[in-house]
């Protein structure tokens, strides 16, 4: 049975990948930092024999010596880092804990392979975010990085640490640059849970607009469990490499607003300009959304599209879920939840 390490377990894509592993017959095992309330996260949502089967190392990804010391009794076939200060806005607020997580968190995971062992086969989540300002569209392995955050920039540097590492040390270290991939487990900050979480409870006849930034950003949105499977793909590949995984198509923030509100037969027109547009109910007269500048960013990256033919070839990958897919699936989770 082969035993694999994901460290950020708790968050999105470790509730995805957990359920992948478990369900190929891997003794999976999760890196949890504590907090006060002990909470599992992500992880509350599978179900008791999953739970059962899952044994979690209590540390936090910047401590060298519990990483170390998981590393080196572990003796994993397969690590998957996961851990970050995932969240683009916040890392504007907060660049010195989001460089602490993101660069040494995976230099401490990368640095106990090569030390303690070395057979380990490692997996990190780097990002579309490395293209930022980008380059050439749609992008791929080969296009130039222009990070615009410094979520970004830190990525940026997880990336080069494990390359480095694989060449310099000739070790197993793959990395995974991930387009955004959303679901109903999807932190709540994030605009596309956002967006369902404000449908829904005006679907259900509640009067809260929903304040949002930037309309016009254009993401390549994918459902996080094709993903989640990907990057294990990654992994059982024959040697290490880095890989593209997206859709290759890509839509507005606007367009993810009209769409959640066509999930739930609601209509919505668009008033007026800049940071004095709302979009409305035809209907009612309703204001169903309203732009708040809190949550425009420094530096945004305006649009983004990957191209996943590397994968698709060599891997086999490719997405499962279209764009309407995913909106439905999301507000559709939120109007059970609520
Ligand atoms: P997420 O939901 O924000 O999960 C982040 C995880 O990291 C959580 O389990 C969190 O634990 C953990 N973590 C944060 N700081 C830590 C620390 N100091 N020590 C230990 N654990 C720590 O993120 P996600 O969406 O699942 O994404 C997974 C990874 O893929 C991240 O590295 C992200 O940057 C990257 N990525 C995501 C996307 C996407 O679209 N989702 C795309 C490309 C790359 P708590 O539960 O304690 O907060
Ligand atoms: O923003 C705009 C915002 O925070 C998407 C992370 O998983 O994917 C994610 O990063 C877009 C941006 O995701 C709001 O300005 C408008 O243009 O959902 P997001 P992100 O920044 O793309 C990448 C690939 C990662 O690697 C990251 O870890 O939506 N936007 N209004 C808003 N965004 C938020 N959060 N909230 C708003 O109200």
């Amino acid at each position: 049975m082969k035993k694999a390490l994901i460290t950020g377990i708790t968050g999105q894509d470790g509730f995805f990948l957990s359920r992948w592993l478990l369900g190929v017959g891997y003794d999976v095992h999760g890196f949890i930092r504590r907090n006060s309330a002990a909470s599992l996260g992500n992880l509350h949502a599978l179900n008791q024999d999953e739970l059962d089967r899952l044994t979690i190392h209590w540390g936090d990804v910047t401590d060298h010596t519990i990483v170390d010391t998981v590393v080196r009794e572990g003796q994993f076939d397969e690590v998957y880092h996961l851990a970050a200060q995932s969240f683009v806005s916040a890392s504007f607020t907060n660049p010195s804990l989001t460089y602490k997580t993101n660069i040494e968190g995976t230099l401490n995971f990368v640095n106990a392979i090569k030390e303690y062992s070395k057979h380990t086969r490692f997996y990190f989540a780097a990002t579309s975010e490395l293209y930022g300002k980008v380059q050439q569209t749609p992008q791929d392995e080969r296009t130039p990085f222009y990070p615009r955050s410094p979520y970004g920039v830190s990525k940026l540097a997880g990336f080069w640490t494990v390359k480095n590492y694989r060449e310099a040390y000739q070790l197993f270290m793959s990395n995974g640059i991930l387009f955004n991939h959303e679901s109903e487990h999807r932190g709540k900050e994030f605009v596309t849970r956002k967006i369902a979480q404000a449908v829904a409870h005006l679907a259900k006849g509640g009067t809260e607009p929903l304040l949002i930034g930037n309309l016009e950003a254009k993401r390549d949105w994918g459902f996080a469990g094709d993903y989640a499977k990907g990057m294990w793909m990654i992994l059982q590949h024959g040697f290490a490499d880095d890989f593209v995984l997206a859709t290759g198509e890509n839509h507005s923030v606007r367009e993810f607003v009209t769409e959640a509100f066509r999930v739930v037969q609601m209509e919505i027109v668009w008033q007026g300009e800049g940071t004095q547009e709302i979009g409305v109910n035809p209907k009612t007269g309703n204001t169903l959304v309203a732009i708040d500048p809190q949550y425009f960013r420094p530096a945004e990256v305006d649009t983004i599209l990957g191209n996943y033919t590397k994968a698709k070839t060599l891997l086999g990958w490719h997405p499962s879920v279209t764009f309407p897919e995913l909106v439905k699936r999301m507000v559709e989770a939120e109007m059970e939840r609520s």
